[in-house]
Formats: C-alpha cells, sequence, structure tokens
C-alpha cells in the first residue's frame, strides 16, 4: 500500500467540524441568493462528506494547486460549484471572498459551473452530468500509469488519489456507466468516488426514473461499494479510510443525504435544486442551525485560523515531497528530468524526428500510414499513450504494450482520454470510425472547453469505407466537426500529410486544444505534391504549368481523398484548355490561422471562380467556395468504388460539374 493510504486521516475537533459544515451551507445559500441563481440544495446536502474528505484526507496545497502529487478531486456534480468555491476559498487557494460574491458575475471566478484553467484549484470543468465521472477514471488510469513508470522502490514519487463527488444524475448518464465499467475491469484502486444518494433530481424523486440498485450495479461491475449515513461524518470517514485501504477496486461510496440538509421547507425537495431558496427559508436555515443572519458569506475567525494552520501543514507535506523528488532526481536523473519535461507538457527530444516519411508512388491507407505514425511515436515519447474503442484492428492504433483497450465505450473513452489530459505528464490520443465521434461528442466538445492537448483519430472518415452502407458512411460528421471552437480538424490527403498531421497536433501546446486526424479506410497515392509540413492549414498542390495566379480560371479546394479527384479532374481540364489550380486543404483551422498575405496567394480573390471537392455535406464550404461539390444525403450499401461513383465523387463527374458552373 502507498504511504497516503496508510496515513491516518488528520483529526478534527467536532466543533470545528460542525462550523466548518455550517460556514459551506451558509456560502452556498448566500452565493446562489446574491446572484439569483445557482444550485444550493447541493452543496447543503453534501457538506458532511466534503467537509470529511477536504478536512481530513485530501493531500494537496493550496499555495500550489500545480503540485504533480496532489490528489485530484472531481466534482462530477459541477451544478454544486457553490460547494467547490467554498472549500477552495476556506482552503486558502487563490480565490478572495470578493470573488464567492460575485458568483456567476461576468469575468468572475466563480462562473456558474467549474472550469479548469480559470479558477486556482479546480481541476476540470463539469457541468454536463457523467463527463467528471468518466474523468476522474482517466485521472486514476493517468496516477497508475505514471507510478509505474516513474516509482522506483524507495523513490515513490507518484502515490496520490482521484477522489470525486458524484450525483444521481450522474449515475444515470451512460458515460458514467462505460467509463464505470472500465474502471472496475482496470481494477483502479485509487479511485474513491463519494455519492451524493439524495434521490433527488430536477424533476422531483428518482422514484420517477432511477429505482435501480445502484450499489448492486457498481458491485457487478466490480467496485467496492458501501453505504452511509451522508450526515455522519464518523461513518463517511471510516468508509473513506476502508475505500482508500482497497487496493484492487475503484470506491463508490453511497452517502444517503437529504438535498438542502438544513433547509427547514425546502430540505429533501427538488425545490432546492436550482433556484435560490428565497429569503425567508435563508433566515430559517440559519436560525435551525443557530447561525447569524447578518454579516452574509460569514466565516468565523477562529474557523479561518485553524485552515490556516492546515493550510500551513499541506504544505509541509508537499515539501516533503520535494524533498524526496531532490533524493529521486539524485538516484535517478534521467528519469526526474523526463518527469518534470512531460509535466510541462514538452515533447521529449526525438518525438517529432521519429515521424516517418513516405515515399512517393506508392500507394497506402491514411489510417495505415497513421498506425506506422502512432507505433513511431510511442518507441520515443514514454507517455504518448491510448486506445481505441474496440477498432484497433481496423484503424490500426496501436500503442503496444502501452495500448488501451476501451471496449466498445466511445463516450467513456473521450471522458476518460480528457482525464488522461488533465491529470498531466501524459499526452493521450483515442480512436474509433468517424462516424461514432457522434457518439463521443459531449467529451470531445468538453475537451475543446477545456483545450486539452488531446488527439482523436478518426478512421473510415467517407462513404468510400463501401459496403458497411449508410448506417456508417459519415457525411455530417466531419463539418460538424469543425464547428467546434478550439478543435482543430486535419483531413489528411495521403500518407505524407497524415504524418504532418501528427506534427501539428503534436506542436499543438498545452492550452491551444484537441486535434482530429481524420483517416481513411481506402488505399490513396502517395503524391509528389503533397507536404508533410502541412502547419499552413492549405497550400497550392498543383498548378497548371505557365499559368500565372491571375490567369488562372479558377481553383479547386479538396480534402483528405477527394485531393486525388480534384487534381485528376484539374489535369483533365487542362487537356480542354482550362486552366484550374489545385490547393489540398487538410485543416481550415490551421488556415484561419495565417496572415492574410499568405491566405491570398493560396486562393487569390481576384479567383472567384473556386469549388470544394469534399464526401461530405455543403453547408459551410460557402466561407471558401462559391461553388460545392459534395454530399448533402446519406450514403449508400456497396463497394466503395461504386458509391463514390453512384455520388459523383469521381474525375470525371467533378469535371462535368466544374462545365456546368455559371
Ligand atoms: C448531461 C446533462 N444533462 C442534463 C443536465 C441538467 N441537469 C443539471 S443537474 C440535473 C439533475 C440533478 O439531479 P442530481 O444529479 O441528483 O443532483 P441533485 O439535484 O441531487 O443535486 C440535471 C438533469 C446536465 N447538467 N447534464
Ligand atoms: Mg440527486
Amino acid at each position: 500500500m502507498g504511504a497516503r493510504a496508510e496515513a491516518a486521516p488528520r483529526p478534527v475537533e467536532s466543533d470545528l467540524f460542525a462550523t466548518m459544515v455550517k460556514t459551506i451551507k451558509g456560502l452556498a445559500m448566500d452565493g446562489v441568493e446574491k446572484a439569483k441563481s445557482g444550485h444550493p440544495g447541493m452543496p447543503m446536502g453534501a457538506a458532511d462528506m466534503a467537509a470529511t474528505l477536504w478536512l481530513r484526507f485530501l493531500v494537496h496545497d493550496p499555495a500550489d494547486p500545480s503540485w504533480p502529487d496532489r490528489d485530484r478531486f472531481v466534482l462530477s456534480a459541477g451544478h454544486g460549484s457553490m460547494l467547490l468555491y467554498s472549500l477552495l476559498h476556506l482552503s486558502g487557494y487563490d480565490l478572495p471572498m470578493a470573488e464567492l460574491q460575485r458568483f456567476r458575475k461576468l469575468h468572475s471566478k466563480t462562473p456558474g459551473h467549474p472550469e479548469v484553467g480559470h479558477t486556482p484549484g479546480v481541476e476540470i470543468t463539469t457541468g454536463p452530468l457523467g463527463t467528471g465521472f468518466a474523468a476522474g477514471v482517466g485521472f486514476a488510469y493517468a496516477e497508475r500509469l505514471l507510478a509505474q513508470r516513474y516509482n522506483r522502490a524507495g523513490h515513490e514519487i507518484v502515490d496520490h488519489f482521484t477522489y470525486g463527488i458524484v450525483s444521481d444524475g450522474d449515475l444515470m448518464e451512460g458515460v458514467a456507466s462505460e467509463a464505470a465499467s472500465f474502471a472496475g475491469h482496470q481494477k483502479l484502486g485509487k479511485l474513491v468516488y463519494l455519492y451524493d444518494s439524495n434521490d433527488i433530481t430536477i424533476d422531483g424523486g428518482t422514484a420517477l426514473a432511477f429505482t435501480e440498485n445502484v450499489g448492486a450495479r457498481f458491485e457487478a461491475y466490480g467496485w467496492h461499494v458501501q453505504k452511509v449515513d451522508g450526515h455522519d461524518a464518523g461513518a463517511i470517514a471510516k468508509a473513506l479510510v476502508a475505500a482508500r485501504a482497497e487496493q484492487a477496486r475503484p470506491s463508490l461510496i453511497e452517502c444517503r443525504t437529504i438535498i438542502a440538509h438544513g433547509a427547514p421547507k425546502k430540505a429533501g425537495t427538488s425545490a432546492s435544486h436550482g433556484a435560490p431558496l428565497g429569503k425567508d427559508e435563508v433566515e430559517a436555515a440559519k436560525r435551525a442551525m443557530d447561525w447569524p443572519l447578518e454579516p452574509t458569506f460569514y466565516v468565523p475567525d477562529a474557523l479561518r485560523t485553524e485552515l490556516a494552520q492546515r493550510k500551513a501543514a499541506l504544505a509541509v507535506e508537499h515539501r516533503e515531497w520535494v524533498a524526496r523528488f531532490e533524493r529521486y532526481r539524485a538516484a535517478e536523473p534521467a528519469l526526474a528530468q523526463e518527469f518534470e519535461l512531460l509535466r510541462r507538457g514538452e515533447l521529449p527530444k526525438g518525438t517529432l524526428e521519429a515521424i516517418p516519411t513516405f515515399a512517393p508512388g506508392t500507394a497506402i491507407a491514411t489510417r495505415k500510414a497513421c498506425a506506422k505514425v502512432i507505433s513511431a511515436i510511442t518507441k520515443v515519447h514514454p507517455t504518448f499513450v491510448g486506445g481505441s474503442a474496440d477498432l484497433a484492428e481496423s484503424n490500426g492504433v496501436d500503442f503496444g504494450d502501452r495500448h488501451i483497450h476501451y471496449g466498445v465505450r466511445e463516450h467513456g473513452m473521450a471522458g476518460i482520454t480528457n482525464g488522461l489530459a488533465l491529470h498531466g505528464g501524459v499526452r493521450p490520443v483515442d480512436a474509433t470510425f468517424l462516424i461514432f465521434s457522434d457518439f463521443m461528442r459531449g467529451c470531445l466538445r468538453l475537451s475543446a472547453l477545456m483545450r486539452l492537448p488531446v488527439i482523436h483519430v478518426f478512421s473510415h472518415d467517407s462513404i468510400w469505407l463501401g459496403e458497411d452502407g449508410p448506417t456508417h458512411q459519415p457525411v455530417e460528421q466531419l463539418m460538424s466537426l469543425r464547428l467546434i471552437p478550439n478543435l482543430w480538424v486535419v483531413r489528411p490527403a495521403d500518407a505524407r500529410e497524415t504524418a504532418g498531421a501528427f506534427r501539428v497536433a503534436l506542436e499543438r501546446k498545452l492550452g491551444d486544444g484537441p486535434t482530429a486526424i481524420l483517416v481513411t479506410r481506402q488505399n490513396l497515392p502517395v503524391f509528389e505534391e503533397t507536404r508533410d509540413d502541412i502547419g499552413v492549414g492549405a497550400y497550392t498542390l498543383w498548378d497548371p504549368p505557365g499559368v500565372a495566379a491571375k490567369d488562372l480560371d479558377g481553383i479547386l479546394v479538396a480534402t483528405g481523398s477527394e485531393v486525388a479527384i480534384a487534381y485528376e479532374a484539374a489535369k483533365r481540364l487542362h487537356e480542354r484548355g482550362l486552366e484550374v489550380r489545385v490547393v489540398s486543404m487538410p485543416c481550415w483551422e490551421a488556415f484561419e490561422a495565417c496572415d492574410r498575405a499568405y491566405q491570398d496567394d493560396v486562393l487569390p480573390p481576384s479567383v472567384g471562380r473556386r469549388m470544394s471537392v469534399e464526401a461530405g455535406v455543403t453547408l459551410g464550404w460557402q466561407r471558401w467556395c462559391a461553388h460545392q461539390h459534395g454530399l448533402d444525403r446519406f450514403g449508400e450499401s456497396a463497394p466503395g468504388a461504386d458509391v463514390a461513383k453512384a455520388l459523383g465523387f469521381t474525375a470525371d463527374a467533378v469535371v462535368e460539374h466544374w462545365l456546368q458552373l455559371p
């Protein structure tokens, strides 16, 4: 057992504990009341379990939220954000009272739901239920991965827990079930969730829609399950001790609670879920717990004094870890250096250089090229890690002994991947068919909102996948991914551009955002003219010989497998005396980031006759091209080339279309 699992819970005097709980309740009620918006019931109901965890167990350093070996805390029930803000403020994070008083106001540090990177101490953006649960599984997975790689006998530099508070809504969501099943299978023993089991959701009691035996379900997943009175601090502490001691199974502690505990009229009702309690109810609640009505946002001095001492003690624990790390550095200088480099989100030396080059003249599916690139990077980057939702065989994604078998759980996979990235030290990849990006969408969007350096690999990226038919042929997915802010979508034209796609993705830094790489099932020629440096997003692949830009008849702009078709079409048009440039545009977002002069060089404003060629919906292409050769319908089941021919994805059809342009 790790040292942290064995450490005795920090003692807490019962009066002090009661004061802490009342203070949290008071802050939550006052914060929501002042904002005239928010969720008071959850923080009040969960105050006992949160106070127990934070006062007695959580190892962190409020003075340095970036300490690598801190315990992670995930408030999956993100609507209870005032609970987290109260805990952070009271623990001594850089979150002053003035910010609690500006809860849910423009540019405050206390947004409606917790946002990572915005508020010191917030580990993850939560609110969409179930997604925090899934990410917590990723945190725990990352901890184990890093412990395996970096710990040495006598030098346990990675040894922390991932704790979370999850709600009824979290446990109803499919994404949480997927992640829970995965966590049980993986035996993630350092994952400990407190379940705020209050039998209430927005519409009323859980009797309306949620009557299964949750504990039995989690036992079946392979979890260690306990059930306690969620207002009995002693019982909660005992359960946490047992949960920490359980090495082989993740833990769910079902805490039976009363929502808005302490509010005389609204406790136990959904009325306390998503609206201020109201002046009268707040006053009655404060009176009932013997709390002053004024000042609002009251924190007793004695509590402040005690919490300041606890903050100092936690800083000592952090300093002891730093000393341990220095001893580790002396014993294992190379590993220590690597650990720190990866923590900063940097690439180990040789990572970009390891990306293979592909010779023109051959033909290879970009999924195959992608697989080669991934295994090459895996050899030099020790925590470049990921896996696929049961499609490793098809999409070729293989991380060797680091491969994560996600099973058929796309949304869970995306949520877990977010946790891997948030934990730090790990550069994660997930993979499935492009069509199933829809199944990942909730967590995919969060990876973009949180600007995580995640790589999403999507294979079988068009109708060319063929026989599996319209259920599997993506048509609207490509464009719909481009809709997501911060997400870069790269659709390489051949193996060389595929190598380039990984370069683009890896060069995106912590805080830039995720990258989706879309690759084909079918073979594609490797061109002379493509580049493996596609950071510009779009470039001229081919110009008719001897024709100046101003004399062009037009431009074909294509992506992915359609570049080959556009290229062929342009050559045929050239034979007819029509001079058409071909632009390969693997990444819109990268092209948009280029300066105007470069953009005008590739797409001269004087050349207005432009047509996009892409086997997907056309809505959106108007941004670059007045005309579109696309697919505003679902596909067909037949061999890929037959589908493509039937739906107009041949050079002949593109030539035909061009000749008919007004
Ligand atoms: C994916 C998702 N669907 C819907 C919502 C809207 N929503 C917010 S809280 C909630 C349910 C509240 O019930 P519970 O999770 O038990 O929290 P409690 O009311 O007990 O605090 C819902 C449906 C959401 N945040 N996320
Ligand atoms: Mg509930």
